[in-house]
């Protein structure tokens, strides 16, 4: 078992490509690549085994076991010139959803006040652009500024960045950045044209050169095969490091969107989905995001068990809703799980 600390905010946890990947005796690399064959084979799994082997790692690398709080907040909704299958946002789709401008600071910042007042430990802003514009991230450092003054972490997600793009947004002090890659790369292209793959990894390598942490993570549920969540899973292990931060979004299905009628995948293929990124990823925190409310708390708190230990928090997602933050209180209290104690980070030594 390794000894942990707590202290007040350095966020990136990983240090070098050996300290990426754990040893264990079901083929996992001790250092390289993972396969997409080896994360198969954890898919394949008895659950329980799989369970067991999720525990065992969750444990090693989070003693503590706590649940990170992150609330969202849509600061630019609607009107979005890309075609991601699964989006209400995108301008192409009739989703009955009114575009907006760009929020107001004090807006903002009365969010992220409610946020922190909530109990919440991050606070993320998203944006539905392709790619933010030089004078739209003027706009956003100022409220970065503004909600890491409250004490709350900070995390944007405001489409691909072009490097000064992200040194800018690390000067005001953003945490993270979220920009994921969604699913496998054989699988993207049937779910977005309008952007490849290598953009989102190179908007990805942008947010690391620029020192901020990496939340990278996906979708499951559209219809990919189980070898595609693999693949998808792998392709998060092996960056380079990989993400500190791994949102696993449930497909929401919205009407109007090419993804409506999508039928949803199997509760407990999520659970695994869920297992094998806490053991492919031992130090990230893996978080349940998209698709809470539709999991219930049976799945939700299978979910806990495979090693997620993070949450978005608040009623709303972007456009969708979430679990009352009352809700997830109780759920939380009745399982015996913990809260991330606001603007600290467990850093292994
Ligand atoms: N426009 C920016 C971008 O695409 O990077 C930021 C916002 S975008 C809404 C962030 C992520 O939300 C997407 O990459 C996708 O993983 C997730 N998402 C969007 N719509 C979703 C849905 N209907 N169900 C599940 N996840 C969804
Ligand atoms: C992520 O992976 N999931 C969040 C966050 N990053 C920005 C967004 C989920 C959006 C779900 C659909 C909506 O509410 O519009
Ligand atoms: Fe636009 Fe992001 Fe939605 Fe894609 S996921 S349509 S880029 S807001």
């Amino acid at each position: 078992m390794q000894d942990t600390q707590t202290v007040e905010k350095p966020l990136t946890q990983f240090k070098s490509k050996a300290d990426l990947h754990q040893d264990t005796n079901i083929g996992v690399p001790v250092s390289g690549e993972w396969s997409v064959a080896q994360v198969e084979a954890l898919f394949a799994l008895p659950l329980n085994e799989l369970m067991l082997k999720a525990q065992e790692t969750h444990k090693s690398y989070f003693p503590d076991g706590d649940v990170e709080l992150a609330t969202l907040l849509s600061i630019k909704t609607g009107g979005c010139p890309e075609d991601c299958a699964y989006c209400p946002q995108a301008a192409r789709y009739d989703t009955d959803l009114k575009a907006e401008k760009l929020m107001g600071l004090e807006e903002v910042l009365e969010a992220a006040k409610a946020a922190k007042a909530a109990g919440s430990n991050r606070f993320c802003m998203g944006a539905a652009w392709r790619e933010p514009k030089d004078r739209d991230i003027e706009k956003v450092t100022a409220m970065i500024k503004g909600v890491k003054a409250l004490g709350l972490e900070t995390c944007a997600t405001l489409g691909m960045l072009e490097a000064d793009q992200a040194l800018a947004l690390q000067e005001a002090g953003l945490d993270f950045y979220n920009h994921n890659l969604d699913t496998s790369e054989d699988f993207y292209r049937s779910v977005i044209s309008t952007r490849g793959y290598q953009d989102r990894l190179d908007t990805i390598s942008n947010v690391r050169a620029a020192g901020m942490s990496v939340c990278c993570g996906g979708i499951v549920g559209m219809g990919e095969s189980r070898q595609q969540r693999a693949a998808f899973l792998a392709r998060l292990a092996n960056l380079s490091p990989y993400p500190e931060s791994v949102p696993i979004n449930h497909l929401v299905p919205v009407a109007g969107t090419p993804l409506a009628e999508q039928k949803p995948l199997d509760p407990l293929e999520f659970v695994r989905t869920i297992a094998v990124a806490r053991i492919s990823m031992p130090k990230a925190r893996v978080r349940l995001s998209a698709g809470r409310q539709e999991l219930g708390r049976a799945v939700q708190a299978m979910c806990f068990m495979a090693g997620a230990n993070s949450i978005f928090y608040g009623e709303q997602l972007l456009t969708t809703g979430n679990p009352e933050a009352e809700q997830d209180r109780e759920l939380l209290a009745e399982l015996g799980l913990k809260t991330k104690q606001s603007c600290k980070a467990e850093v292994l030594v």
